[in-house]
């Protein structure tokens, strides 16, 4: 039952022209990708000639999220042949050297951003992760974690949803169960949520409370008919009575990966502001005629949002021009078409 976590019957067509399965991938690990397909789980390396494009471009490797083609040989081996095209892709930038960005999760069609009330305030956690978000190419939402560690919490809810605009927040705790039901319904049959936030936020939790007791540490599956099992640790996670959410690595510091398009949406407000600048190339700090300085000295506004959208904003382009003075991948992983939330690399 694919369909529960959104196999679509397009898919069909690539396992039939391919003569393989299609299945979604749960986890990879050290370049096995632990793959649920119509028939259980099943554990595949890569095919030689994925092998070959993951290495001209490193984004392209299969990762949680993503819908393979995978065939078994004769001796049962089985291997990924093919990622299909992504519908979105939640990818940060990575330190050093690497011109490619970090695949965190792929194909989901909401983007939750998991920031707990206490011990800080989130206002600008949540900034940051809602640029990577709105990159993603799927919808983001906040989640608010631990509501009952904080007095205040619908106060704070408030702040961030001002700095969150077009976006809903959901506050929750795993302790009352409060929000639990409204992000079960933003998780309906067929579609998927990926959580993304530090760890310690939260998340995790929120998986467990989704999917009950179904999930909690290791589950024993019944990989096939002939009885044999399989334990899995999963980040893809199916919810009972469809959807499903993946748990993403904990980010602590979270690059941006240089693209001004999310934060444009994460700051929309903003971004509408600089429209009715004057100058084209205003810098927003003493030209004439910058609406930026006067939605600031009019207290529309706050001193803090601007702030956070400026140092974002160079980040984001110091990013960018590294990248530019790296040299460029040349082919996608997948095939067909580039990946949403990749446009940046291209
Ligand atoms: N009081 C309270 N504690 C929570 C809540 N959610 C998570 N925690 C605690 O916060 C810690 C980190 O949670 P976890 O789910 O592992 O966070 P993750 O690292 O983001 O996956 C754990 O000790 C949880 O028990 C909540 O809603 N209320
Ligand atoms: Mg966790
Ligand atoms: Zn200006």
């Amino acid at each position: 039952m694919l369909e529960k976590i959104g196999y679509s019957p397009e898919m069909a067509r690539w396992a039939a022209a391919a003569d393989a399965e299609v299945g979604r991938v749960v986890r990879v690990d050290r370049g096995l990708a632990e793959v649920l397909t119509e028939h259980g789980p099943l554990r595949a390396g890569y095919s030689g000639d994925l092998l070959a494009e993951v290495a001209l471009d490193p984004v392209g490797a299969p990762t949680t999220g993503d819908w393979v083609v995978v065939r078994e040989w004769p001796d049962h081996r089985q291997t990924v042949e093919q990622v299909l095209p992504r519908n979105s892709a939640v990818v940060r930038a990575t330190a050093g050297r690497q011109s490619h960005g970090q695949v965190l999760c792929a194909n989901a069609d909401l983007v939750a951003v998991v920031v707990a009330l206490h011990p800080d305030p989130p206002v600008s956690r949540v900034e940051r992760l809602l640029s990577l978000a709105w990159d993603s190419g799927a919808t983001p939402v906040v989640v608010l974690t631990k509501t009952d560690l904080v007095a205040d919490a619908v106060f704070v809810a408030e702040d961030v949803a001002a700095a969150a605009p077009e976006v809903e927040v959901v506050s929750t705790s795993t302790a009352t169960g409060e929000g639990l039901d409204r992000l079960r319904a933003l998780t309906p049959f067929g579609r998927t949520t990926a959580l993304v936030g530090a760890s310690g936020h939260g998340k995790s939790s929120l998986v467990n409370a989704l999917a009950g007791a179904e999930v909690l540490g290791t589950r024993t599956i019944r990989a096939d008919g002939r009885g044999r099992h399989t334990t899995v640790r999963r980040e893809l996670v199916p919810l009972p009575g469809g959807g499903a959410v993946i748990d993403t690595p904990g980010l602590r510091g979270v690059g941006l990966p240089g693209s001004i398009d999310g934060l444009a949406r994460a700051f929309s407000d903003i971004t509408r502001l600089l429209e009715q600048c004057r100058y084209r190339n205003c810098s927003h700090r003493s030209e004439p005629g910058c609406a930026v300085r006067a939605a600031l000295a009019a207290g529309l506004l706050p001193v803090r949002r601007y702030e956070s959208w400026d140092e974002l904003r160079s980040e984001a382009e110091r990013a960018a021009r590294r990248r530019e003075a790296r040299p460029r991948p040349v082919k996608y992983g997948g095939g067909s078409g580039r990946h949403p939330g990749e446009a940046q690399w291209s």
